[in-house]
């Protein structure tokens, strides 16, 4: 159960020792060269009575996107296939909105379940659950649920007023009782101080047991929304940030999720270096850019990285 002051004081190491600390901690628990690749779909966007401050969904923030309503299954499923050829093993949905209608809830199933019949892990962010729904999902064949912690506990309210970081936790015990792998991490770069990014890794890593997957996303500023004039993280911040991670939780893949298409390939050299293995692959995330085509392939192939088949 690491403390707040040990994680404090192993975030504060010199650099390079940081680095060399992650790195044999990855080395006892992973292959240094794999990485795993999901790619994401936004299937319902938009029209999202929740607040928090930085998406692009939120109809209470002054954003511009296109809404739609749930795809169907075909569209959906077309999706998962190209993913698949692309190299992704996991593909993951995403649906805007505090709770799904009783129908909404059925074609999420559905589209589980014809995910993983094509090979692919599944993974879904749907918002809070009750038991009946994890367990419904668990039945369709979900491996892993994203429902993100997002701060640390002190700065949530400041991000979100219409739900409390302990609905959050709330909802990732109830995934976890359903036996369902949970995806939780945060967004780093938001105005939050550094002490706030340590205690939301420390709160994931004293999880029972800790997430088996956490996404760090790198704010990406939507115009209009609260924090779009938010200060950015430096690079070696964020790069520290990864080895915190990975040395609080060993065992749990650690994602660098959105604003990758803000770092170097050096810095994303340095991010794999400190343990960070898996990546959303592809253009778009859910309403904003990501990778451009083709810069993951050459990347790896500069760094003999190879991708992860299941
Ligand atoms: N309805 C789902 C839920 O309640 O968890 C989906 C939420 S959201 C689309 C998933 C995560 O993406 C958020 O928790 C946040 O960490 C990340 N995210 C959303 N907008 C972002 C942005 N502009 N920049 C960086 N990360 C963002
Ligand atoms: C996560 O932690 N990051 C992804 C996924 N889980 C759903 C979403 C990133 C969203 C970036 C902003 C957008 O595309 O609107």
């Amino acid at each position: 159960m690491p403390t707040f002051q040990e994680a404090l004081e192993i975030f504060h190491r010199p650099f390079f020792t940081l680095l060399r600390m992650a790195h044999e901690v990855h080395l006892q628990n992973f292959d240094e060269q794999t990485i795993q690749i999901s790619e994401l779909l936004s299937v319902k966007t938009g029209g999202c009575a929740e607040d928090c401050a930085y998406c692009a969904q939120s109809i209470k923030n002054g954003t511009k996107f296109p809404k739609h309503p749930m795809l169907d299954e075909v569209t959906v499923v077309k999706a998962a296939r190209e993913a698949k050829k692309k190299g992704a093993s996991r593909f993951c949905m995403s649906t805007s909105g505090g709770c799904l209608s009783p129908q909404e809830f059925e074609k999420i199933s559905a589209m589980i379940k014809a995910v993983k019949e094509i090979g692919l892990e599944t993974c879904v962010t749907l918002g809070a659950l009750t038991e009946v729904q994890a367990q419904k999902l668990k039945e369709s064949g979900l491996d892993y649920y994203n429902h993100n912690v997002d701060t640390s506990p002190d700065f949530y309210p400041h991000i979100i007023s219409t739900r409390t970081i302990e609905d959050r936790i709330k909802t990732i015990e109830t995934v976890q009782k359903a036996g369902i792998h949970v995806c939780s991490g945060g967004i780093v770069g938001m105005g939050e101080t550094n002490e706030d990014r340590i205690k939301m890794f420390v709160l994931l890593a004293n999880l029972s047991p800790p997430p088996q997957c956490v996404p760090i996303n790198k704010l990406v500023k939507v115009p209009g929304t609260r924090v779009d004039d938010s200060q950015p993280i430096d690079d070696f911040y964020f790069i520290r940030m990864i080895a915190l991670a990975r040395i609080l939780m060993p065992q749990s893949y650690i994602k660098i999720a959105a604003g990758r298409n803000t770092f170097s390939e050096s810095t994303q050299a340095l991010c794999f270096f400190a343990g960070a293995n898996a990546l959303f692959s592809g253009e778009k995330l859910l309403t904003v850019e990501n990778m451009e085509l083709g810069f993951d392939k050459n990347l790896f192939n500069k760094l003999d990285i190879k991708i992860q088949t299941s």
